[in-house]
């Protein structure tokens, strides 16, 4: 931790969230006799613009929102970690401090917390962790998009590091973060932990990766952020659309490193390859359409332009569970993040100068991320692209997807004046047309402004 990097805060329970945590405080002395020694809360995000473009290392523009995981935390003198959900849907988990298993092939809640545990073992050489008694209330809509994976992963890590009597900066467990929820087999960028632990209330921010920065960015006056989840749930790591994705891009540089005749096996990132190069965007754009065919390349071409076997490509660029894949989408998938790349840095220079018809412009920024993600990153699915054109058939300025996506949320900016009957055309237009969705449409369906990040609650 460096001096300018200072940790979570720690702080009172703000009065208007009095309810919950007393529930949650009376919940914890129920199951456990005792009364919490704290509470941690971290949030989940929504991501403005940048889609797929963290992991290549491209900056992203997010902002923490309402919904978050919270976890009671006393520490015990059993050895155990136990931890419980007020959740009944996830069942109560118990292991020994010293005796972590975090199953790729078959992800479990209690295994992003077991991510964010055993990263911070590691981080700090922690030898005798004590042992924690926990309890988890989450309201982050879960494999939505909205994160709550990495709030969750952030959260069991705040707790651990707390609990230990230690510190972190803010950027120092975010980083960690960023790394450890690869625990559980997906290979993500870092944006999601980055914006829970530095995000501040009222502000959007620019995040930049490696060295990890935040920048605020103003966001105009006269428009709000309106989320709105399809109900179609895609789990990222009991799946392999996320890895392929990653793999692609990978193997997208590879491919272009080596006929420009770099290192290949050294650059596994778009956002390195275009550094490498010392070229633009758009000339990294040109470069992806003169080096990459549009066809699906096979993996044995794959090989044969790489000069390596089957095998060796399997250690050089594939993961677990794309070794079976068998055909990869290079030219959409590269031309996909350098173009979302761009529209980052554009969108962030539209909210610094602020031009007459900036929500205009920034909304036109925001659909062409959509159509983008939707037919050069194939990361959407019909009823998130039905609920994308509702969204602007109602008065959206712009309407995206947002997180992984193959379903979740799209996010809509709309003039603020409109918001109300914005939210009841959606209500009417895509959730009242199926009893499902209505079931879930409070929670489903919401305006958001930006929220704060991580924190340590004490009772007083
Ligand atoms: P997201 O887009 O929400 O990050 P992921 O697929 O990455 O979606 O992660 C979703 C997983 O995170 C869930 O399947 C569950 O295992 C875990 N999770 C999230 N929120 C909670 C919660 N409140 N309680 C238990 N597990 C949770
Ligand atoms: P979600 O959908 O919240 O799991 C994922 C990645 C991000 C980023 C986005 C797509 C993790 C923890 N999160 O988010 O890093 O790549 O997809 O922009 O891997
Ligand atoms: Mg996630």
């Amino acid at each position: 931790m460096t001096m300018a990097d200072t940790p979570p805060p720690v702080s009172l329970i703000p009065q208007g969230k009095m309810p919950r945590f007393s529930t949650l405080k009376e919940t914890f002395v129920a199951k456990y006799g005792t009364y919490p020694e704290f509470f941690v809360r971290a949030p989940g995000r929504v991501n403005l613009i940048g889609e797929h473009i963290d992991y290549c290392g491209y900056s992203v523009l997010p902002m923490a929102i309402e919904q978050d995981i919270v976890i009671a935390a006393a520490a015990n003198d059993s050895g155990k970690i136990v931890l419980s959900n007020t959740d009944s849907n996830f069942s109560e988990y118990s292991c020994a401090t010293d005796n972590i298993e975090i199953d790729k092939s078959k992800p479990l809640w209690f295994h992003y917390f077991l991510c964010g545990y055993k990263g911070v073992l590691e981080h700090l050489s922690l030898k005798n962790p004590k042992g924690m008694n926990l309890v988890l209330d989450g309201t982050v809509p879960r494999s939505a998009g909205l994160s709550s994976s990495s709030a969750l992963v952030c959260c069991a890590a705040l707790t651990t590091v707390h609990i230990n009597g230690q510190q972190m900066g803010k950027v120092e467990i975010a980083d960690m973060c960023a790394l450890c929820e690869q625990y559980i087999g997906t290979i993500g960028g870092g944006m999601d932990q980055a914006i829970c632990f530095l995000a501040e209330a009222g502000k959007a921010k620019l995040v930049e990766f490696n060295p990890l920065k935040a920048t605020n960015v103003s966001l105009p006056q006269g428009v709000v952020f309106v989320i709105s989840n399809s109900c179609v749930e895609m789990n990222k790591a009991a799946t392999s659309h996320f890895n392929i994705r990653v793999v692609e891009c990978r193997l997208a540089c590879q491919i272009m490193a080596k006929e420009k005749g770099l290192n290949w096996r050294e650059i596994k990132k778009l956002g390195d390859l275009q550094k490498t190069l010392g070229i633009t965007l758009e000339d990294a754009i040109k470069l992806t359409q003169s080096v990459l065919h549009p066809e699906p390349y096979s993996k044995e071409e794959v090989c044969n332009i790489l000069g390596v076997s089957a095998e060796e490509l399997a250690q050089t660029s594939l993961s677990q569970n794309t070794l079976t894949v068998a055909s990869f989408k290079l030219h959409d998938r590269a031309t996909h993040v350098y173009s979302e790349a761009k529209r980052v840095w554009d969108f962030k220079k539209i909210c610094d100068e602020q031009p007459h018809n900036a929500s205009e412009m920034l909304g036109q920024l925001m659909n062409d991320s959509h159509t983008s993600c939707r037919d050069l990153y194939e990361c959407s699915c019909p009823d998130l692209d039905h609920l994308v054109d509702l969204c602007i058939q109602s008065g959206a300025l712009g309407s995206r997807l947002t997180g992984a996506g193959w379903g979740g949320c799209a996010v809509s900016m709309v003039p603020a004046d409109c918001v109300q009957e914005f939210i009841t055309a959606i209500q009417q237009k895509y959730y009242a047309k199926d009893p499902a969705r209505e079931a879930r449409v409070k929670e489903s369906l919401f305006a958001t402004v930006p929220g704060s990040g991580a924190v340590i609650y004490k009772w007083d």
